[in-house]
């Protein structure tokens, strides 16, 4: 350990205790896992110490191996001299005392100790799966033999955080300390109790006992469809079923050829960008450093529509007691009667507990006055989506609400300055919109008018966070930024089928590239005539606007989607699957008839590439015209509002995989043969002449 080392070696009387101080989660980065090695030898070595504490300075036990060094070429120690290997063979006990987080190789290395304890908030877990690889550190094997190969499947399938008092129920940690005990002490305390029981326990030495042989297949069929297309969750399955058939060394090493595949599969390298992508879009770079969002403890929401009620539900499940404001009393009743039945569904379902729904909803506060949430520190508006809707509550919120407090708009388009405008606080006021199920959708687009404090930008998108969104800045731009980038794949989807496309064709290519759902089926469970709106404001705004006739006419005809039993495709009473309708075939055959476009077929390649490659050219323009940060932020908005499929890395990223100059070509050559609404954008012109990767370019300075 040289002076600089993340690790060091505290001797306290007979105890040594090895800090690992990697600030800011203890990942195990550069020289960590050197640290505890040569800590570990220098305890073993020196005659005062009995026993050993491994321990994380900060805020966290260890976060995993550092997700940076993947994919580098960073060299590994063989199997046999990792701090896993070289803890498991201490002759001295090693106890971990774990607070924060113990995650993939930080749970690892607690598993190679002899013993663990943990504080009361930490939260333990095996997340590889989520960046696409499998635990390489031994977890595969460690925890079967711990928690049982059930429960093993279950958490390096999923990945999930699993909180302490489960985990020692699960049998991962031997004792959990009273709230509020010091950690440090506790855990000398325990080495010094522990210190001379010989033999010492090792995990690979305890036996796995396979109740049931058939939880790997069930597990393989119940994961089949969120781990399409992805390798990952199958190896950590044959990684688990290892830990269950072969001997302990055996099965390392089965792990390791594991992890070596997929180490820099293109699933592993997708996962790592989204995970970094996600930390990016946090950071304002253009605001002042020392800017701090504004703590909030009262919150209101206006409307209890869909949006409403499910922004309230947001708050309420992250622990806010908010209030909910409609005009009437009806439309109260019916929205906190949508938000009950909305808790009811995920009771039956087993994702939420009753008394936990009844604290839920305790914290949702129905309200029909102003003068009720005169009090608010944030109020979130998510009434009608019309200007002239909006306007006036603004202004009434202006004049009602603290003065202090900020004025939020879930608006999906509108212009947020025009909004900010109708108050004397314009520099309170910003765009959050949410994406519907708004308790459900991780997306929070923060939308910026130009007079927008820093202060309300930092609380607008701590404030997501805060509610378990993924917040993202956008610029006031119609649409803002996910639903401008998303509406031309919208148009193009139904292009398409002027030219001899059905909608289940489309929907297939895009399901099998990775969506849950294919866009059609999306637009009929959302509801046709909301888009149609749109459209019209669009068309009499702009005598260029492309129209969309085929889209029109099932309007026309009634054909709204599930609400009623026909959209894109046709749905029998009481159930959601969506069937291919003749009739719709023959609608839009008459329709593209009338138009006089030319039939003909397509590969799967050109329906996704037409959809996608649309959006990549507007998405090139928002950058060029300074309404977004980064390109990373476009494909954080896609994973988390649109469900892009996270193993694609998210539309830029995927762009990139095919290449700038291939994506301008074909861009250029659909320019030529359908006209202006391919025209290249100007940044995608200069990317690809310069062989930039999109997610390199420079968009301009945010306005
Ligand atoms: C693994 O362990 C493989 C093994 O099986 C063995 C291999 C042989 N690496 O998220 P935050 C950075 S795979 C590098 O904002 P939070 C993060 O980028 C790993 N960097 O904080 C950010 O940097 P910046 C298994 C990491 O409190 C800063 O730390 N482990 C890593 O909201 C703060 O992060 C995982 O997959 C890392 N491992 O959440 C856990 N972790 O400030 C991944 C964090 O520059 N990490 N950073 O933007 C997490 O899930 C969350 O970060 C955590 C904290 C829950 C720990």
């Amino acid at each position: 350990m040289s002076d600089n080392s993340p690790v060091r070696l505290e001797k306290q009387g007979d105890i040594g205790v090895i800090v690992v101080d990697y600030p800011p989660v203890n990942a195990l980065g550069p020289g960590v896992s050197e640290g505890i090695i040569d800590a570990l030898n220098k305890g073993n070595a020196d005659p005062d110490i009995r026993a050993m504490v491994l321990i994380g300075a900060g805020r966290s036990f260890i976060a995993g191996a550092d997700i940076r060094g993947f994919g580098t070429g960073r060299k590994r120690p063989p199997i046999g001299s990792r701090t896993y290997d070289v803890l498991d063979a201490s002759a001295k006990p090693v106890v971990a005392a774990i607070h924060g987080y113990a995650l993939g190789g930080g749970l690892e290395n607690a598993m190679a100790c002899h013993y663990r304890i943990a504080v009361p908030s930490a939260k333990v877990g095996l997340p590889e799966v989520q960046i696409g690889i499998l635990p390489g550190g031994g977890g595969t094997q460690r925890l079967p033999r711990l928690a049982g190969p059930k429960a093993a499947l279950e958490m390096i399938t999923s990945g999930r955080h699993v909180p302490t008092a489960e985990a020692k129920q699960l049998g991962i940690v031997n004792e959990v300390l009273p709230d509020g005990a010091d950690l440090r002490a506790a855990a000398i305390d325990y080495a010094r109790r522990i210190a001379d029981i010989r033999p010492l326990p090792r995990v690979r030495d305890l036996g796995v006992t396979l109740d049931d042989p058939g939880i790997f297949d069930a597990t393989r069929k119940a994961i089949a469809r969120r781990a399409r297309n992805q390798t990952a969750p199958y190896r950590c399955i044959e990684a688990v079923e290892a830990a269950c058939t072969l001997p302990f060394d055996e099965g390392i090493a089965r792990e390791a050829a594991f992890f070596q595949e997929l180490e820099n599969s293109a699933e592993a390298r997708a996962l790592r960008y989204a995970f970094f992508a996600e930390r990016e879009v946090a950071k304002l770079p253009d605001l002042p450093a020392d800017v701090k969002p504004h703590e909030f403890h009262a919150p209101a929401v206006i409307g209890a529509g869909t949006m409403g009620g499910g922004i309230a539900m947001s708050f309420a499940d992250f622990g806010y007691d908010v209030k909910i404001m409609d005009a009437t009393e009806e439309a109260l009743n019916r929205g906190m009667e949508r938000i009950r039945a909305n808790y009811a569904t995920s009771v039956k379902r087993g994702s939420l507990a009753q008394d936990e729904m009844e604290r839920r909803l305790a914290r949702i506060h129905p309200v029909t006055g102003y003068d009720d949430i005169k009090d608010a520190d944030v109020v979130v508006e998510a009434v009608f989506e019309r200007m002239d809707v909006k306007k006036p509550i603004f202004a009434k919120l202006d004049e009602v609400v603290n003065p202090d407090a900020f004025l939020f708009s879930n608006t999906s388009a509108l212009d947020m300055d025009e909004l900010a405008a109708e108050t004397k606080r314009p520099d309170k006021v910003a765009g959050t919109h949410f994406f519907s199920p708004a308790n459900v959708m991780k997306l929070l687009e923060v939308v910026r008018p130009s007079q927008a404090s820093p202060e309300t930008l930092a609380t607008a998108m701590a404030m997501g966070r805060k509610i378990g969104k993924i917040s993202a800045m956008a610029g006031n731009t119609d649409g803002f930024v996910a639903n401008r980038s998303r509406a031309p794949f919208n148009s193009e989807m139904v292009i398409l089928l002027e030219e001899g496309c059905l909608p289940e064709q489309v929907d297939k290519v895009m399901v099998d590239f990775g969506y849950p759902m294919g866009p059609f089926a999306v637009g009929d469970l959302a509801g046709l005539d909301i888009g149609a709106e749109g459209r019209k404001r669009r068309a009499a705004a702009n005598p260029n606007y492309r129209k969309l006739p085929i889209a029109d006419k099932l309007v026309e005809l009634g054909r709204y989607g599930q609400k009623t039993s026909a959209g894109w495709y046709r749905y029998e009473k009481g159930d959601r699957t969506p069937h291919p309708d003749p009739d719709v075939a023959a609608i839009i055959k008459k329709v593209a008839a009338e138009m006089g476009v030319p039939q003909r077929d397509f590969t799967e390649q050109e329906i996704l590439r037409r959809l996608l490659f649309s959006s990549v050219n507007e998405a090139c323009r928002i950058m060029e015209e300074g309404k977004v940060y980064r390109a990373s932020d476009i494909d954080v908005m896609w994973l988390h509002g649109f469900g892009f499929p996270r193993y694609r890395g998210g539309l830029m990223y995927w762009a990139d995989g095919i290449g700038v100059r291939e994506v301008y070509n074909q861009i250029a050559a659909w320019h030529q043969q359908y006209g202006e609404r391919w025209a290249p954008s100007r940044l995608l012109r200069e990317l690809a002449e310069s062989g930039t990767p999109f997610r390199e370019a420079k968009p301009a300075p945010f306005r």
